[in-house]
Order: structure tokens, then sequence, then C-alpha cells
């Protein structure tokens, strides 16, 4: 007969086996990545639901001093790793363990606009052969994952007037400067490392509260414009899905509730099978 002390070392042993997800944070540069991780952690260690890793306080201190100051982020210039540990997620009202690592250590906003550039500019032959060229990175990056956050970033480099002025062909030129190139990318990458089943892919748009437009026009045009690199991406079994969130704006005495933060956790954290079994 099992006994609780027994159930609980079993429960202790099964956790420690569960490997930890790693989904780092994609995009070109200024589209709020780093805004989007000290969110995030933020709302992780408001909520006590997980915490920054060791290695990134310092940079989170720079971040929070920024919000603090209430002055915009620095675009990130080192390659400091930056990742949040999560242990919990909200659930329906109470809270899930689960065991998921977010970083956006892996591919700088430079390197990434390096990569964009490299696919749109058209045949980039067999991956397979170069495994040190940009793509061939991504392809490693794309297998050592469990699943990836691309932020988007729909008036990037235009003001909001200059934006709205033309509204349908600049969500268009987003489209196809920031998400593209990504789909391309991973489709040619997945010729080096097959596998990427499975693995969830959530495009994230961001800056909610500057382009101003309803989540459901977004997925409704999103759909249309990428309808055949996201049939390709759905065929290889990938699970592309879209979140609409806001990551500036907030100040130290925000609760953080409306952003957009708990759904994405949450839906992340199943996605990439993080979830632990409820405890008993
Ligand atoms: N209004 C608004 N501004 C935002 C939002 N998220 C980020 N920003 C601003 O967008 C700018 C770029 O954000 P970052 O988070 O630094 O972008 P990044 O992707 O990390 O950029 P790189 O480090 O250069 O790759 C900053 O000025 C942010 O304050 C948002 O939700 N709303
Ligand atoms: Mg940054």
């Amino acid at each position: 007969m099992i006994g609780p002390l027994a159930r609980w070392l079993g429960r202790r042993g099964a956790s420690r086996e569960t490997a930890r997800r790693k989904v780092p944070i994609l995009g070109v540069e200024g589209v709020g990545k780093s805004s989007l991780i000290l969110t995030l952690g933020q709302y992780i260690s408001l909520k006590k639901l997980g915490r920054a890793t060791i290695d990134s306080a310092q940079v989170f201190g720079e971040y929070v001093s920024h919000v603090a100051a209430a002055r915009p982020l620095p675009a990130t210039m080192r390659h400091d790793p930056i990742g949040l540990e999560i242990e919990r997620i909200p659930d329906d009202g109470d809270v899930r363990d689960v065991d998921l690592l977010l970083s956006t250590e892996d591919i700088p906003g430079q390197d990434f606009r390096m990569l964009v550039e490299e696919l749109r500019r058209g045949p980039v032959g067999d991956p397979a052969k170069r495994p040190n060229s940009l793509l061939g990175r991504f392809s490693a990056l794309l297998s050592s994952s469990h699943g990836f956050i691309f932020v988007v970033d729909l008036v990037r480099g235009m003001t909001v007037e200059a934006f709205k002025a033309d509204l349908q062909r600049n969500i268009w030129r987003a489209y196809a400067d920031q998400i593209e190139p990504i789909m391309t990318g991973m489709l040619l990458a997945s010729r080096m490392n097959a596998d990427l089943s499975g693995k969830p892919v959530f495009f994230v748009f961001g800056k909610r509260d500057l382009h101003g437009l309803p989540p459901e026009q977004i997925a409704r045009d999103f759909e249309r414009a990428m309808a055949i690199p996201l049939a390709q991406l759905r065929g290889k079994l990938m699970n592309v899905r879209q979140y609409h969130v806001q990551c500036a704006g907030w100040g130290l005495d925000s609760a953080l509730d409306d952003l957009g933060m708990d759904v994405l956790l949450s839906d992340l954290a199943h996605a990439v099978g993080a979830v632990r079994p409820r405890r008993g």
C-alpha cells in the first residue's frame, strides 16, 4: 500500500524528471521583447508564480530603474542571458504547478534582423550544408527549444498617425517584414531538424495601446495575409496561435491585471507540456 509520504516522494520524483521547457522570445529590434520579458517578470514575481533567473538579476534591475523613472527601455545591446523561471500559472481562479524557462538570450534583435534579411534575400540553399550560418544557428535553436514566442509590432518604425492613415497597407507591410521571413525560416529549418511537430509558435502582437486594433481584426487579417505559410506550418503539426498584449505604460503601482499576461502564460505552459499534475 502506498502511504502519503511515498506518494509525495513519487510525485517529487516525477516532477524532477520533468524537463525544463525552453521557450525563446524572438523578434526584430524594438518590437518589445525586453518589455515583454520585463512585464512577465514583474507579473510572475508580483503574483508569486516564479522569478527572474539569478543570471538576469542585474538586467532586470536596470530595466526596473527605467520603469521607475518612466523612461522607455533602451535597445538591448549586450548578449546578457535574460530568463524567467515559472513555477506556477494562473488556472481558473486557482494556480497550477509548471516547469517553464522563458529566455531571450538566444538571438538578439539585431541578429534576428540579419536572419530576416538573409531569408528575405531569397534562396538560401540547403541549410544542412551550412550549420554555422545564421539559418544553421536558427535551426539549432529551433531544435533545442520546446516552443517559440515571436513578438510582432504592427506600428514598428511609424508614428501612430502614419500607421492609421493607411492601416491595411501598413498591417500587411508589418507581416511581410516581420512574420513572413520567419515562417519561411522555420520551414527551411525544418529541413535540417525535421521534428518541429507539437512545438507551439506563439505570435504575440504587442503595443496594443499604440495600434488600438481589436484582436479579432488582427486575427482575421493575419490568417488571410499569412494563409499559405500558416497552412504549411500547421502541416508540420506546429501549433500556431496569436496573443495580444501591452508591455509598457504600466508603473510600479500597477497590478498588471489587464495586459494579457495571464492568458499568455497559462496557454504557453499548457502548449509546451510544462504543466505538472495537480497536487492531490
Ligand atoms: N506604447 C507601448 N510601447 C511599448 C510596448 N512594449 C514596448 N514598448 C516600447 O517599445 C520600445 C522597444 O521596446 P523593447 O522592449 O526595448 O524592444 P526589444 O524588442 O527588446 O528591442 P531590442 O532590444 O532592440 O531588440 C521601448 O521604447 C518600449 O518602451 C507597449 O506595449 N506599448
Ligand atoms: Mg531588448
